[in-house]
C-alpha cells in the first residue's frame, strides 16, 4: 500500500491540486488545524493557490500531536470525501505546508506567527477555545489556560497568549500588520477574539495594546460546512478511491459557505475563487445560520440522542421531529431574524436537504458535546428576543429542556451519558434536585432576564416534564 505523499501524489485518482506545490509559499497560520479547517478554509485556499500562491497554510494543533503524526509523512496532503445521496467524490488538498504540534514546537510556530510573511492568522479552535467570558464580554482571566498563560506570556498555549506574544514580537520587530481571522461559530467572532486578545495584551504589555489597534483588523466570518468526524471507514473509502493510504482524510457535505467582513489590513487573498463572499456586514449571515443551522442541529442533537437515533438524518427522517424542526423554524426562529422571510425560509428548505443526506452520518452525539458553550448564541439568545415581545418560546424550551436532561448525565432509561463539556462538572450537580431551577441558575448558559422570566421558566418546565412523561417523540409530535 502507498501513502500519500508529494512522492506518490500523481498515482491519485482523485482530483489533484493544479498549482506546483513546490511554488507555494506560506502567508496563513491557522490556530486549531482540525477536522473543520481542513473541509473548509483549507479548500477554498486550495482553490485559490493557482492565481496567487503565497497563501499556503501552515496550520498548528494546540493540544494533541495527532494531526501533525498523520499529515507530516504526507507532506501536509491529505483526501477530502465530499458525500451526498449521489456518491462521494475525492480530492487531495494541497494548501497546509506543513503542521506544528504547539506544545512541542512552540517557539517555531510563533516565530512562523510573526513572520512578515504570515499576513493571516486564522482560527477554529471552538467555543470555549476563546477564554471568552460571554457573561463580561471581557477575557476570562479565572479560565485555568488563560491564567497560567498570563504567569508567563512568552511561553503561552492558550490561542490569546499565541496571538499575543506573536504580536510582540511583531510590535518590536516593526512588522507589518496583521488579519486575525476567527472561523468559530461566535456571534461577533472578530469582536470576540479582539476584545480577548486585547485584554490579554493590556494585562501584559500596556503599550502593545495601542499597537495592536493600529496594526491589526479583526474581520468577522460565518462559516458553514457539515464535517462529521472522520472514521476508520472513512479512511478505508479513501484509500479505494484514490488508490493512496491516507491517515487522516476529512469528510464534509458538498455545501460551503464563507461569508467574510472585508476589512483586511495588508492584502487580501482572493479568498472569493473559493466561493467565499466579501461582505460589509457578517452579522445577518452569521444570526441566521447560528440560530437556523445550529440551533435545530442542537436540538437535534439533544432529543434524537435520547429518542435513541445515532445520526442527524435519522432524526430529520423521523416525522414527528421533522414537523417539530419545521415548525420550530417557522414560528419561532425565523421571525427574529433581519433576513427577508423569503431569504429564511428558502435557507430553512435547503436546510432540511443537507440535514437530510443520507451519506453523511453526521453523529447527534458530536453536535451535543459542549452544550454549555453552544446554546447562548443557538438558541438562548432566540429566545431573550422572543420574551421582550411577549412572544411564545414552546418548541425552543423542549430543545432547552432536552439539553438540560442531556446534560444531566442520564438518559431517559435511567442509562448513563458521557457528557463532555468544560463545565460537565456543574451540570451533573445542576441535574440532581430542582433540576430546571438549577440549571437556570447558571449564568454562563442564561443571562439573567432570560432565567428570571415566569414565562420562559414555565414553558421549559413543562417540556421538561413533558420529555420525563413521554419521551422526546411524543413530546416534539404536540409542537409539530
Ligand atoms: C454543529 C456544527 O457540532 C456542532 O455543534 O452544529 O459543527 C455544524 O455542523 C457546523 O457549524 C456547520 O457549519
Amino acid at each position: 500500500m502507498t501513502r500519500l505523499s508529494l512522492a506518490s501524489l500523481s498515482a491519485a485518482k482523485a482530483q489533484r491540486p493544479t498549482y506546483d506545490r513546490a511554488k507555494v509559499t506560506p502567508g496563513i497560520v491557522h490556530l486549531g488545524i482540525g477536522a473543520f479547517h481542513r473541509a473548509h478554509q483549507a479548500v477554498v485556499v486550495d482553490d485559490l493557490l493557482s492565481a496567487d500562491p503565497s497563501w499556503g497554510v501552515v496550520g498548528a494543533s494546540l493540544r494533541r500531536p495527532d494531526t501533525s503524526a498523520a499529515l507530516t509523512p504526507q507532506d501536509g496532503l491529505y483526501t477530502l470525501l465530499t458525500r451526498s445521496g449521489a456518491g462521494t467524490q475525492a480530492r487531495i488538498i494541497g494548501s497546509v505546508l506543513e503542521i506544528i504540534d504547539a506544545p512541542q514546537r512552540k517557539e517555531a510556530l510563533l516565530a512562523r506567527m510573526a513572520d512578515p510573511m504570515t499576513r493571516i492568522v486564522s482560527l477554529t479552535v471552538t467555543e470555549k477555545g476563546y477564554g471568552y467570558n460571554a457573561a463580561t464580554g471581557h477575557l476570562d482571566e479565572a479560565n485555568p489556560d488563560i491564567a497560567s498563560d498570563l504567569v508567563s506570556p512568552r511561553t503561552p498555549a492558550t490561542a490569546a497568549g499565541l496571538i499575543v506574544e506573536a504580536l510582540r514580537r511583531r510590535c518590536e520587530a516593526g512588522a507589518a500588520p496583521v488579519t486575525v481571522l476567527s472561523c468559530d461559530n461566535l456571534p461577533h467572532n472578530g469582536r470576540v477574539t479582539a476584545q480577548v486578545v486585547t485584554d490579554f495584551a493590556e494585562a501584559v504589555d500596556t503599550a502593545l495594546g495601542k499597537w495592536i489597534a493600529a496594526n491589526v483588523a479583526f474581520p468577522a466570518t460565518m462559516i458553514d460546512r457539515i464535517v462529521p468526524a472522520t472514521t476508520d471507514a472513512d479512511r478505508a473509502e479513501a484509500l479505494a478511491l484514490t488508490g493512496l493510504e491516507d491517515a487522516w482524510p476529512v469528510v464534509g457535505e458538498p455545501f460551503l459557505q464563507w461569508v467574510i467582513e472585508d476589512r483586511f489590513v495588508g492584502p487580501r487573498p482572493p479568498f472569493d475563487l473559493g466561493g467565499a463572499q466579501f461582505v460589509g456586514d457578517v452579522a445577518p449571515y452569521e444570526t441566521m445560520k447560528l440560530r437556523m443551522l445550529n440551533g435545530s442541529h442542537s436540538m437535534m442533537a439533544y432529543l434524537g440522542y435520547l429518542a435513541g437515533y445515532e445520526f442527524v438524518s435519522q432524526v430529520i427522517g423521523d416525522p414527528a421531529f421533522r414537523d417539530f424542526i419545521q415548525a420550530a423554524w417557522r414560528e419561532e426562529i425565523a421571525p427574529t431574524l433581519t433576513m427577508p422571510s423569503n431569504v429564511s425560509s428558502d435557507y430553512a428548505r435547503a436546510l432540511l436537504e443537507r440535514f437530510s443526506n443520507p451519506a453523511l452520518k453526521h453523529r447527534t452525539y458530536q453536535i451535543a458535546m459542549d452544550g454549555s458553550q453552544k446554546l447562548p448564541q443557538r438558541l438562548v439568545g432566540t429566545v431573550a428576543d422572543r420574551l421582550a415581545k411577549g412572544q411564545p418560546v414552546e418548541r425552543l424550551a423542549l430543545g432547552i429542556a432536552a439539553w438540560m436532561v442531556f446534560a444531566a448525565g442520564t438518559d431517559l432509561e435511567g442509562k448513563p451519558i458521557v457528557v463532555q463539556d468544560p463545565m460537565t462538572d456543574e451540570l451533573k450537580r445542576a441535574g440532581r434536585g430542582d433540576a430546571v431551577s438549577n440549571f437556570l441558575a447558571l449564568r454562563r448558559v442564561f443571562s439573567a432576564e432570560v432565567a428570571e422570566s415566569m414565562h420562559f421558566r414555565e414553558a421549559v418546565t413543562r417540556q421538561y416534564r413533558a420529555l420525563k412523561e413521554m419521551g422526546p417523540v411524543e413530546a416534539a409530535k404536540r409542537l409539530g
